[in-house]
C-alpha cells in the first residue's frame, strides 16, 4: 500500500484522500487538486520521485501502472463507500479520480445532460493533454510495459509548433464556441451546481498548463479573439479558493523545454537519441524476461548485449 509521508490523525468513520503524483510537475494531477481546493475538501499530497514510482509500479500497487492515483483510507469500522475489509484502496485514471472528487465537492452536475456535456469537456481535457505531452515524450510499449521516452529537444520544438497551430488552436476555438452559446458563459448550466464546475476547472487547468509552456507572444496569439475562453479563465483565477491554492501551487514555467537548439546540438541528438532508445529497449526487455526486481544483473546483461549486438 502507498504510504503518505505523514499520516494525519484520522477521525473514526472518516475517509482520508491522498493523491500520489510525480513531485516535479502538476500534469494530470492538477485537475483533482483544483476540484478539491474549490470544494474545500481536505486531502494529502503524496509527491514522489521516479525511483519510488518505479517501486510502486513494479510491485503492482498502481492499478494501471501509472500516476496519478487516489488512495482512500477508511478509518471507520463501518464500511464507507464500499471500503470495509482492507482499509485502504488505491484508484487510478485522472478523469475517474477527478469525477469522484467533483461529486464529493458538489461540482459535478446533477442533471443527466449536463453530466454528458461536462464529461465530454473533461475527456477532451485529457485528449488535449495527451497530445501536448506527446510533444515532449513518446509513449511506447517496451517489454510489455507502457513507457514515456523523452524526445530530443529539436523534435519537441517542432512538435510544439504543430500542436499550437493545429490541434490546440482548434480545441480552444471549440471551447470558445461552446462558451459563446452557454447562457452563463461556463461549461455547466445546471442551476444546482455552483461555479466553477469540474469542467470549468479542467479547461482552466489546460489553458494555464499551456500558458506555462509558451512565450507570452505565443500564448497571446493562441488566445487571440477567444473572448469567452479568456473570460472563463479570468473568472476561475479570481475564485477565492483557487486563488489560495495557486498561491501555494503556482503553475510552472516549462517553456525551457521548448527552446530551439543549435545546429551542433541537433547533430548530437541525432546520434545520441537512437543509442539511448536502444539501451532502454534492451534493458526493459531483459528486465521483462528476468523479472523486474533484478535491476543490477539485468542492467549488466543489457549493457553487455548492447555492446555485442
Ligand atoms: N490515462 C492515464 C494516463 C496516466 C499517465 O500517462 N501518467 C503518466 C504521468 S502524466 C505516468 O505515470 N508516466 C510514467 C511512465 O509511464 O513511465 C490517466 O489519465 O491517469
Amino acid at each position: 500500500m502507498i504510504q503518505a509521508p505523514e499520516v494525519q490523525a484520522l477521525t473514526p468513520g472518516m475517509q482520508t484522500l491522498t493523491i500520489t503524483y510525480f513531485s516535479d510537475n502538476k500534469g494530470r494531477n492538477e485537475l483533482v487538486r483544483l476540484i478539491l481546493a474549490a470544494g474545500k475538501i481536505p486531502y494529502k499530497d503524496h509527491l514522489i520521485g521516479f525511483k519510488e514510482y518505479a517501486k510502486l509500479r513494479d510491485s503492482n500497487e498502481l492499478p494501471y501502472g501509472q500516476l496519478p492515483v487516489l488512495t482512500i483510507t477508511n478509518n471507520g469500522d463501518a464500511p464507507t463507500g464500499g471500503i470495509s475489509r482492507e482499509q485502504k484502496h488505491v484508484y487510478g485514471q485522472s478523469c475517474a479520480i477527478a469525477r469522484f472528487a467533483a461529486k464529493k465537492a458538489g461540482l459535478y452536475p446533477k442533471d443527466d445532460f449536463e453530466m454528458l456535456v461536462t464529461d465530454g469537456v473533461v475527456d477532451s481535457w485529457r485528449d488535449t493533454l495527451d497530445i501536448f505531452y506527446e510533444t515532449v515524450f513518446a509513449r511506447a510499449v517496451v517489454g510489455g510495459r507502457l513507457m514515456m521516452l523523452p524526445h530530443p529537444q529539436s523534435l519537441k520544438v517542432k512538435k510544439l509548433s504543430l500542436f499550437l497551430s493545429y490541434e490546440l488552436e482548434e480545441q480552444f476555438s471549440r471551447y470558445d464556441r461552446m462558451l459563446a452559446k452557454s447562457p452563463g458563459g461556463t461549461f455547466c448550466n445546471d442551476d444546482d451546481t455552483p461555479f466553477p464546475s469540474w469542467a470549468d476547472l479542467a479547461v482552466f487547468d489546460l489553458v494555464e498548463t499551456i500558458r506555462g509552456a509558451l512565450t507570452e507572444f505565443q500564448f497571446d496569439k493562441v488566445m487571440r479573439g477567444k473572448t469567452g475562453l479568456l473570460a472563463l479563465v479570468g473568472r476561475v483565477a479570481v475564485f477565492p479558493p483557487i486563488q489560495e491554492h495557486l498561491k501555494v501551487h503556482p503553475y510552472k514555467d516549462i517553456s525551457s523545454f521548448f527552446v530551439p537548439v543549435s545546429f551542433l546540438k541537433r547533430v548530437m541528438e541525432f546520434v545520441l537519441f537512437p543509442v539511448l532508445y536502444c539501451g532502454v529497449g534492451i534493458y526493459t526487455r531483459i528486465q521483462a524476461i528476468f523479472g523486474r526486481g533484478n535491476t543490477h544483473p539485468t542492467l549488466a546483461i543489457s549493457v553487455a548485449l548492447f555492446f555485442f549486438l
